[in-house]
């Protein structure tokens, strides 16, 4: 009988997955039956844009956590595909921040172009997984949320490609229960000009309080204040923008900082980050791991350790995106495809886990952190057919733009790479991110 897979989730981990298992097709291998199952009516996961907060359509929590006028967070000459370029997608090279309508295009391209859409059950999300130790299997139970029918079907292999940036991590502060004014997490922002005239208080210090402080900045907001915990983000910011210690807490709409002082704000936005979440899976399945580089129980970064039969993807932090998750993907699909063997001792198994670990945590630079995916993203290529392509070129990339971060912080968009695919420079964008407004697709490749 064929071998059955579930791929859960349809963003940019799961297509990579079924990109990988058609790519094989594509070159005469007889793969297993391949079913995904995606939550939401359409794939691109984040970048699946909704205006949606809360609950969807069909009551079920809201994946996404992405905003408009989002811009790529890093060059996308660090995420670009090694088998599908910008330039076979565009037609010509693009500027190097794309804003996400432009990426979810390019992330649509490549599947389109495989196709693979008919793989997939959208409106379909998964309930429940178990294994069946006797039959070596797992039960799915998937609810058709068009149809309204829930069922259940057996599958050899569970690959699990559900996001880990879509459940909020949200703390509570002294006083946040009479705050006068607008309290919510990052992952149900969408549209700053909500903020334009307003006093806005993001807190955290790293990705999301970077960019949807910056996005807060560019559509009019009064005042910037960001506070942290452990460490400033330590950009030269603009005049309106200041960064305190931490929140201490809330009376009416005063906010009072680690530092003594205090501040009015209209509005509070906890950037606080996400967590791993897996309502769908039991205890003996279930990863649990801090967001980092090396992942808890994760063999390679992507098999289960405890039951190596169930695997996941781009449950890392990421410096590298795309390209490190087409890399897992193919050698996911080599293990059951049976062309990579797995060791049979659970303990080799939890020794590699280990030696990641302890390697990340040999050092909290940041090169040494970008060069360590990198030696990832090498590993995993190195021992598969996807196409090798220049990692340390990428890491140059991101080098870059770290340095260019540092320059100007509301202008290091305006920079531009060389691909790491084709070798072509990408044009500077023809307008200054602070004053390019809008952001559409039109807009964006008018160079
Ligand atoms: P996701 O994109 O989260 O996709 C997971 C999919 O699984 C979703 O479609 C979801 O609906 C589905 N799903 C979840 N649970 C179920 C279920 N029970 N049943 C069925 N389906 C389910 N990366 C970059 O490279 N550049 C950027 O600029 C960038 N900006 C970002 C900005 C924000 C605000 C965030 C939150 C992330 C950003 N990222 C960025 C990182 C992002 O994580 C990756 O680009 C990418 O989207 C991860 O892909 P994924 O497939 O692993 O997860
Ligand atoms: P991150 O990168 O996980 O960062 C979370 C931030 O939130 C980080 O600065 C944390 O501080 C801070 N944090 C967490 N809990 C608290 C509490 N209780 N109080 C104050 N501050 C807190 O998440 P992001 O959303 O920024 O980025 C996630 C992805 O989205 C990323 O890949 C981007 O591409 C977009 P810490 O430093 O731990 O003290």
């Amino acid at each position: 009988m064929t071998k059955r897979v579930a791929i859960i989730g349809a963003g940019p981990s799961g297509l990579a997955q079924l990109r990988a298992f058609q790519s094989a097709a594509e070159k005469g291998t007889e793969i297993p039956e391949i079913v995904c199952f995606e939550k939401q009516s359409n794939w691109g996961g984040l970048w699946n844009y909704t205006w949606r907060t809360g609950v969807d359509e069909n009551g079920e929590p809201v994946h996404g956590s992405m905003y408009r006028y989002l811009w790529s967070n890093g060059p996308k000459e660090g995420l670009e595909f090694a088998d599908y370029s910008f330039e076979e997608h565009f037609g010509k090279q693009i500027a190097s921040y794309p804003p996400r309508a432009v990426l979810f295009d390019y992330i649509e391209g490549r599947v389109l172009k495989a196709n693979v859409r008919d793989w997939i059950r959208f409106s379909s999300v998964i309930r429940w997984v178990e294994y069946d130790p006797d039959a070596d299997d797992f039960t799915v139970t998937v609810h058709n949320l068009a149809s309204d029918h829930v069922y259940k079907e057996r599958f050899d292999h569970v690959i699990c490609a559900s996001g880990h940036f879509s459940s909020p991590n949200v703390p509570e502060y002294e006083g946040f229960s009479t705050f006068n004014g607008r309290i919510v997490h990052a992952h149900d922002f969408r549209d700053a000009r909500e903020f334009a005239g307003k006093d806005v208080l993001v807190v955290g210090a790293s990705y999301s309080a970077e960019d949807i402080g910056s996005q807060c900045w560019k559509y009019g907001a009064n005042s910037i204040t960001s506070c942290y915990r452990s460490a400033p983000m330590g950009f030269a910011w603009p005049d309106n923008w200041e960064e305190k210690q931490g929140l201490v807490r809330v009376d009416g709409k005063t906010v009072f900082f680690a530092d003594g002082s205090s501040k009015d704000f209209d509005a509070i936005i906890l950037c606080t980050g996400y967590r791993h979440y897996f309502p769908f899976l039991p205890d003996d399945l279930r990863l649990k791991t801090a967001n980092r580089l090396a992942t808890a129980d994760l063999y390679k970064g992507v098999v289960w350790a405890h039951n190596p039969k169930l695997f996941y993807l781009g449950m890392q932090d990421q410096w590298f995106t795309f390209n490190m998750f087409d890399a897992q993907a193919w050698w996911v699909r080599d293990v059951i495809l049976g062309r990579i063997a797995l060791p049979e001792d659970k303990q080799v198994m939890m020794a590699d886990v280990a030696e990641r670990e302890a390697r990340e945590e040999a050092s909290d630079d940041v090169k040494y952190a970008i060069k360590y995916q990198a030696d990832y993203v090498k590993e995993l290529v190195a021992e598969t057919d996807y196409p090798s392509f220049d990692i340390d070129g990428a890491c140059e990339a991101f080098f870059e733009w770290k340095k260019h971060k540092v320059e100007d912080i509301m202008g290091f968009r305006n920079n531009s790479y060389k691909s790491v695919i084709t070798g072509t420079m990408a044009p500077k964008h023809h307008t200054p991110w602070k004053e390019a407004l809008d952001d559409s697709m039109e807009a964006y490749l008018q160079n």
